[in-house]
């Protein structure tokens, strides 16, 4: 069995316990591209996935040719052809399946999508009951295999790599932005096929806005630099965030990077199998209370990633998750003092073997000063 049969028979058990018909994935302009990808391999913009016991149907265009065949071994294809109509072509689909019960994602589904469905289902007379559902498909991506986390590992592999490349050009007069280019380039002309995301290169006082944009500001002697980014590789992304400084460090820097270090160090000792989101994320925010910055650490401890940067599970106070082996969280406290600056330390770490294991290379023991 592939590992798109298996996901496949993952869905297909999920559809059982709902007592489903059938379950359908509606990806247009990449809307619930993660998912269908995850279940098929198919990385095009429009594509549309019918599921049922005992057959999976994907449906796209002309554009994707040859690659549909190819790229998804196992699946029955139906190419829409420029003259049909969308919405009429999947009742039609639907018609031939002789479904009813048919579960869909409706965060990615726009309401005006949903009405067209319903219209076509009634002029085509394909006698579908749409429900609609949240985080089914998410949910079984939660736990990564061997495939995914080698992709995983490969991502994180190349962020390693740029980021001991970076420091060695970090100096003052340097822009946030022009440092973030530098990252880009180095990444994408290293095997990786995107960014992960934006990256995040703040300096100063910036670095305490958890979520920054690089900008035209310099690096000057003494700031804080973080980095926040990742590469995706074969679809699949990684995440990293380290704090350095450039020139000599305070003793106040060093003391709040200690705390977060511990902080985390705190998570990646004690996540294991078992131990709940809630919990993990515990871990850190006790820490940082202690030292009396429980309230300049403002966002979760975690996240879970694979082919998206954010995705379940969470490490967070709201967290419902409870750990699992295969799962993968990035872990990553942080404490931010308007005006003064932030740290923040995240690795990956993979749920295995009674702990985890950390994915993330690139050193962090002491704070940075380059
Ligand atoms: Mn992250």
């Amino acid at each position: 069995m592939t590992h798109f049969q298996t996901r496949l028979q993952r869905l297909r058990d999920r559809m059982r316990e709902q007592k489903l018909d059938a379950f359908f994935i509606f990806n247009f302009e990449s809307s619930d591209s993660p998912n269908l990808c995850y279940l098929t391999g198919f990385p095009g913009s429009a594509g549309f996935l019918f599921v049922t016991p005992k057959r999976a149907v994907l449906m796209s265009d002309p554009r994707y040719g040859e690659r549909l065949g190819k790229e998804t071994q196992g699946l029955e294809i139906v190419v829409k052809q420029p003259r049909e109509r969308l919405y009429e072509k999947i009742a039609e689909v639907f018609k031939g399946l002789n479904v009813r019960k048919v579960g869909f994602n409706a965060p990615t589904l726009s309401v005006q999508q949903y009405l067209e469905l319903t219209k076509a289902f009634k002029k085509k007379k394909a006698y579908v009951r749409l429900k609609p559902m949240e985080g089914v498909v998410e949910s079984l991506r939660f736990i990564k295999d061997e495939q995914e986390i080698a992709a995983i590992k490969k991502a994180q592999r190349v962020t390693d790599k740029a980021f001991d490349y970076i420091l060695g050009g970090l100096k003052p007069g340097k822009t946030e932005r022009e440092i973030a280019w530098e990252m880009e380039v180095f990444i994408r002309t290293h095997g990786a096929d995107n960014l992960a995301f934006g990256s995040i290169v703040a300096t100063g006082p910036n670095t305490a806005l958890p979520h920054y944009d690089p900008g035209n500001v310099k690096i000057k002697k003494g700031d804080f630099v973080l980095f926040d980014f990742g590469a995706g590789m074969d679809g699949y992304c990684s995440d990293m965030t380290r704090t350095v400084v450039v020139g000599k460090p305070t003793a106040e820097q060093e003391r709040i990077y200690k705390i977060v270090l511990d902080a985390q160090m705190s998570v990646l000792n004690n996540l294991k199998d078992g131990v709940k989101g809630k919990q993990g994320d515990k871990f850190a925010r006790d820490l940082i209370k202690k030292a009396k910055y429980g309230d300049k650490f403002g966002h979760g401890t975690g996240h879970g990633i694979g082919l998206q940067v954010h995705e379940g599970p969470s490490l967070s106070v709201l967290s419902k998750a409870t750990l699992k082996s295969g799962m993968v969280v990035t872990v990553e406290p942080g404490i931010y003092l308007p005006g003064w600056g932030g740290v923040r330390i995240e690795d990956m770490a993979l749920v295995q073997n009674g702990g985890c294991v950390n994915l993330t290379g690139a050193p962090k023991k002491k704070l940075i000063s380059v």
